[in-house]
């Protein structure tokens, strides 16, 4: 077995140039403004809703506090349904809200929620629905949206995974109430951490302003009990950088999902994530999703496997958020209950998946699949 000098990890972050930040860096100790919606963070915002083709954005210090702060700005309670099929964050924002999650299932193709689900699901204490769109494939907006104005709910959308993702033409971020963004270091678009809430409306937004900052809404006047979740100066200004980036981080990342899917089409047991019809992706993660029976060696082998090769996979998403401690109580969470979601996180595995993965390296990744 050859075992590689160099580890090689499920993400790398895409940078530009450190050269390009310097005068960013210049700026900001020029003018000292450091924080609290400084210039480059008016900036990027403007920059970002065009780029986005979205009306109204407010930036945050990471996608979690955006989170929270987006269920506490429609003031959100009760209970709310949501998928098990994501990463801790999205439920944790239930939690530091008070609100009971309800799991339901997800769909076998875009691992999405369930829509025939939701329904199911509602009681007279659901006040929103909160669905993912898992590694940016678009969740059914439509019956979403559908289920949610026949019974009264608002519909939060954690995007964390979308960046420029669109549905026929039409960005998905401008489904929902609101969407939530991350643009943490793992992210197609990061600004090293960092996240956003997209609404659709002024009245919204200021809200949304005012909760980031400790419910300040000018020198003396203090609205709400706000936080701080502000993104500074230097992540907005790596936010502007990285957008003059960002086209070509994608397309190499579409690349670099070809040539998987091109080595890995034909082998047993190994089902891959292909591209929807109608959608513009963003190609944020490569999951295969192993089949033991038609395999022969289980997700785990393939996982213990890779790490003698010095490849440092992750299993997004294991366990389901539902498995942990804290939400398995909760009746909807009890095992067999959501048969797709729990079958799914025992196949995923997610390959290293980042823009300048080169061709020699996606072949040995693939060899250790292919056990040749
Ligand atoms: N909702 C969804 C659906 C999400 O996926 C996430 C975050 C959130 C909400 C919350 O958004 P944020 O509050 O994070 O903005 C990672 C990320 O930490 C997390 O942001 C992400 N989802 C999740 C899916 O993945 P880990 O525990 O796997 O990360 P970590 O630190 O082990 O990183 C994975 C690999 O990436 C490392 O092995 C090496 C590489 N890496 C990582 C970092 C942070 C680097 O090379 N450089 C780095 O700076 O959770």
């Amino acid at each position: 077995m050859i075992v590689r000098k160099t580890p090689i990890y499920v993400t790398k972050p895409s940078l530009p140039p450190m050269e390009e930040y310097l005068p960013y860096l210049s700026k900001i100790w020029d003018t000292k403004q450091l924080a609290n919606n400084g210039p480059f963070h008016q900036e990027l915002e403007a920059k970002l809703c065009e780029y986005l083709k979205v009306k109204y954005i407010s930036l945050f210090s990471n996608g979690t506090l955006a989170l929270v702060t987006a269920l506490q700005s429609l003031r959100i309670t009760g209970e709310v349904i949501t998928t098990p099929y994501s990463f801790v964050a999205t439920t944790h924002a239930l939690w530091w809200n008070n609100i009971k999650p309800t799991f339901v299932d997800i769909e076998p193709n875009t691992f999405n929620i369930d829509p025939e689900a939701i329904e199911a699901a509602i009681t007279p204490h659901t006040t929103a629905i909160m669905p993912v769109h898992v590694y940016g494939n678009p969740c059914d907006v439509h019956k979403i949206k559908d289920i949610a104005d026949s019974y009264g709910l608002k519909v939060i959308y954690d995007a964390c995974h979308t960046f420029g993702v669109t549905l026929k033409g039409e960005p998905v971020l401008n489904f929902g109430d609101l969407s939530v963004m991350s643009f943490h270091a793992t992210k197609v678009y990061n600004t090293f951490e960092g996240g956003a809430i997209v609404c659709h409306d002024a009245a919204t937004k200021k809200r949304i302003d005012n909760l980031k900052n400790f419910g300040f809404t000018n020198e003396t006047t203090v609205v709400t009990p706000g936080i701080n979740a502000k993104m500074n100066e230097a992540q907005a200004a790596m936010g502007l950088l990285q957008l003059k980036h960002v086209d070509r981080f994608i397309a190499e990342r579409k690349a670099v999902a070809e040539k998987y899917r091109e080595i890995l089409k034909d082998v047993p047991g190994v089902t891959l994530l292909h591209d929807l019809p109608d959608v513009k992706h963003c190609y944020s993660y490569f999951p295969i999703f192993i089949n033991k029976a038609e395999f022969g060696r289980t997700r785990d082998d393939i996982y213990e496997e890779f790490k003698k090769h010095n490849i440092f996979t992750r299993r997004y998403f294991y366990p389901l958020i539902s498995q942990f401690p804290t939400y398995k109580g909760i009746e909807s969470a009890h095992p067999g209950k959501m048969p797709v979601a729990e079958r799914v996180t025992q196949e995923v595995i997610n390959l290293p998946f980042f823009p300048d993965l080169d061709d020699d390296t996606i072949s040995e990744i693939c060899s250790v699949i292919k056990g040749k």
